[in-house]
């Protein structure tokens, strides 16, 4: 029996001081001292041990067990030391190193356009709002006064998701439902995602972005267009920018005009910038339809007002004389990181 112990002691430190691994004194632990551990079933066999016998060998029994136990909790203790100052020199840092440099993110060119474009307006009052891309063909073209088979409704454009539902062709249908909520007087700019089925060029996107305006009070007439657009011409391209109102037609505006600034590149001589006219195109406007807001629910003979609509690529190509709107979408880095 005591060599027996004297066996089962010296197997189990030598194990325990080959042991590299917590885990692994686990499992020494349970193999000797567990419940059907060897020295446990020591101590079951000491029934067959002579009564008079038995508290020597009880003893030797508790002697091996102590020594065992001690072994392991110092084994324990040094393979956790072992680790921590493994991690603690893993995880010293170089103070010398020299830095990571961060990438700072930024704004996007036409949202930058977009922002001095809001801030100019924001200025005289405007409110900015937002709306639904997935419109009703209801709000996108019946309330503006372009009913079915209208020639500017032009089916062939519209991205449809069934009858009624469709991609939006232009933000008017958030001025729509706003004069349709009946709070006036008016005043907002509602910029946004629009959606066109046209073929990629280096003007044309089947998703690009509109900013359109929208003014509604008692006594608006066109010298309050004219003097807002030209103001915003002024704040916007510089104070010596001219503008010049070119008839036109829409189909949700009328009397309706184009508006052209001087060219803010070369003042009016001709450049590239203005392909040699000293003109540049900038926006669509007029005075809104009575018929649009009759159907909006407007009293036209108690109200009126103007709207104006902003192509906001065309905007950003020409504020940073870029010559090609895919390089907008394409998102190159070597590209944005110049704004
Ligand atoms: C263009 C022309 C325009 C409007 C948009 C508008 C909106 C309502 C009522 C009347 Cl709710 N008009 N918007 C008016 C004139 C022109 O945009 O060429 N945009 C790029």
């Amino acid at each position: 029996m005591k060599e027996k112990l004297q066996n089962i002691t010296t197997e189990a430190l030598a194990k325990i001081e080959a042991a590299t691994e917590i885990s692994e004194l686990n499992d020494i632990k349970v193999a000797i001292l567990g419940k059907k551990g060897e020295l446990t079933s020591v101590l079951k066999s000491m029934k067959d041990v002579a009564p008079e016998d038995r508290p020597k060998v009880g003893q030797m029994v508790n002697d091996a067990r102590q020594e065992i136990e001690a072994k392991l909790e110092a084994k324990t203790t040094a393979i956790t030391r072992a680790a921590r100052a493994e991690k603690m020199k893993r995880e010293t840092i170089d103070v010398t190193l020299p830095g990571v440099k961060k990438i700072d993110g930024h704004r996007h060119p036409n949202q930058i356009a977009l922002e001095d474009l809001e801030r100019v307006f924001i200025g005289m009052g405007y409110e900015v709002v937002e709306g639904p891309e997935v419109e009703y063909d209801k709000y996108n073209f019946e309330l503006l006064n372009i009913p079915a088979n209208h020639p500017a409704k032009d089916e062939q454009d519209t991205f449809y998701i069934n009858k009624e539902i469709l991609l939006r062709t232009q933000t008017s249908p958030v001025q729509a439902r706003i004069m349709e909520q009946g709070k006036l007087p008016i005043r907002i700019l509602s910029p946004g995602r629009v959606f066109r089925s046209d073929e990629v060029d280096a003007t044309h996107s089947p998703s690009f972005h509109q900013v359109e305006g929208l003014v509604i009070d008692k006594n608006i007439t066109m010298a309050d267009l004219k003097g807002t657009l030209d103001q915003f011409a002024k704040e916007f391209f510089g104070e010596k920018t001219k503008t010049k109102f070119r008839p036109h037609h829409f189909p949700f505006t009328e009397p309706s005009a184009e508006v052209d600034i001087t060219c803010f590149k070369c003042g009016g001589k001709g450049c590239r910038v203005c392909k040699g006219s000293g003109w540049i195109e900038i926006l669509g406007c007029g005075m809104v339809h009575p018929h649009v807001l009759e159907m909006c629910g407007i009293d036209p003979n108690e109200y009126s007002g103007f709207a104006f609509g902003i192509g906001l690529e065309r905007v950003t190509l020409l504020k940073y004389e870029i010559d090609d709107m895919r390089l907008l979408y394409e998102n190159d880095k070597r590209f944005l990181d110049q704004f």
